[in-house]
């Protein structure tokens, strides 16, 4: 008897460019377009085991070993129809192909990381889901017919399936088509620059991202003058930043778009916070040194960007990397040492 089996895995992207509000909820259609870069370590990954098998009752799901309901109409429901209505047109077309679509599946996925602490773990969590179930029914599909799957299950995760430097276009067809991830550089393109995590507290956040952006979206003014007038002119110049290997730009975009989308949340009604003081004093710390870099002369060192959590991730090339951890253990002593440098305290190549 054959057993259908499939595992893949996918890392976590930290985004440049911040996706926050949702045109549409349920087809998760962004108000923005966003830029990312995929980390490349084996430290910050989703794992996913999918099994397709006749005697198997109805799609069941396990989450770092505890079973998550699927429920009817959800995210993860919707995820696994999708990339089964692809295996069909399979099936349809090669009629010897076993009839895999009808058969219920077992998927088991497990994050190396703690979950929601703002690391993105939804992100690589469907990118996941979506790369084993596509390698399960051998789907011919590209990673931007995948990402439109993906992103129906969390925004970001659209970004994580691919490496190295990330889009994802808004798109604007009302059904979601458009609305997809492209490459914009493979790693190997600027395998210089890298990437050090701060974990400033792993504790589960407070407000999700998902019910954070669309109160943002109710009630913040600040968030219309973003999409409208801030974001494609950063998206372009992003982009050109990371195909001229330009890191003074592409660190100064990253900063601003990083206080921004704080301030954004900051606008919305209650107001959201994410950064707590040790995230604030560690953006003093990177201010102060590209300062001083800069008034010597030199250019900027490094860059942080915070996404909905206190963690700070800190982009920087290589050859900075021992000056900034330097620092952040000088100044920040109570933070855990570095164990190894490619922990989740430690420094990430992106790609
Ligand atoms: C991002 N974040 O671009 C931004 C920056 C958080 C801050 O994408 O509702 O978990 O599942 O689409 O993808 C977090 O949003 O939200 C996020 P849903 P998601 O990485």
């Amino acid at each position: 008897m054959s057993v259908y089996q499939a595992t893949a895995s996918a890392p976590v992207n930290i985004a440049c460019i911040k996706y926050w509000g949702k045109r549409d909820t349920k087809l998760i259609l962004p108000t923005n377009s966003s830029l990312s870069v995929t980390l490349d370590q084996d430290h910050l990954r989703s794992t996913t085991t999918s099994r397709a098998d006749p005697s198997f009752e109805k799609d069941r799901l396990w989450l770092n070993g505890q079973e998550e309901e699927i429920k009817e109409g959800g995210r993860l429901a919707t995820c696994i129809k999708e990339v089964k209505r692809l295996r069909r047109e399979v099936e349809e077309k090669n009629p010897n192909e076993p009839k895999l679509s009808t058969y219920a599946v077992h998927i088991a996925s497990k994050n190396n990381f703690p979950t929601a602490a703002g690391l993105a773990s939804s992100a690589s969590g469907f990118a996941a889901l979506v790369s084993s179930l596509a390698a399960l029914y051998a789907l011919p599909a590209s990673p931007s017919q995948l990402s439109l799957i993906a992103r129906q299950g969390s925004g970001s995760a659209c970004r994580s399936l691919f490496g190295g430097y990330v889009a994802w276009e808004m798109g604007s067809s009302p059904d979601g088509s458009d609305s997809l991830a492209i490459e914009v550089a493979p790693q190997s393109h600027w395998p210089d620059i890298h990437a050090l995590i701060c974990v400033v507290s792993d504790d589960k956040k407070g407000t999700s991202s998902t019910s954070g952006m669309q109160r943002t979206v109710e009630t913040s003014t600040l968030l219309q003058h973003r999409i409208k007038h801030v974001v494609p002119e950063r998206m372009k110049a992003i982009k050109e930043a990371i195909l001229v290997r330009d890191f003074d730009s592409f660190a100064r975009i990253t900063m601003q778009d990083s206080n921004q989308f704080h301030a954004v949340a900051l606008d919305t009604d209650p107001p959201i916070f994410y950064m707590n003081d040790v995230s604030r004093s560690i953006i003093a710390l990177i201010v102060e040194y590209n300062r001083v870099s800069i008034e010597n002369g030199g250019k900027i060192k490094a860059a942080y960007t915070y996404d909905a959590g206190p963690n700070a991730v800190i982009y920087a090339p290589k050859e900075n990397l021992k000056e900034i951890i330097s620092l952040i253990v000088k100044y920040f002593p109570q933070a855990e040492p570095f164990k190894d440098p490619f922990g989740l305290f430690g420094a990430q190549g992106v790609g």
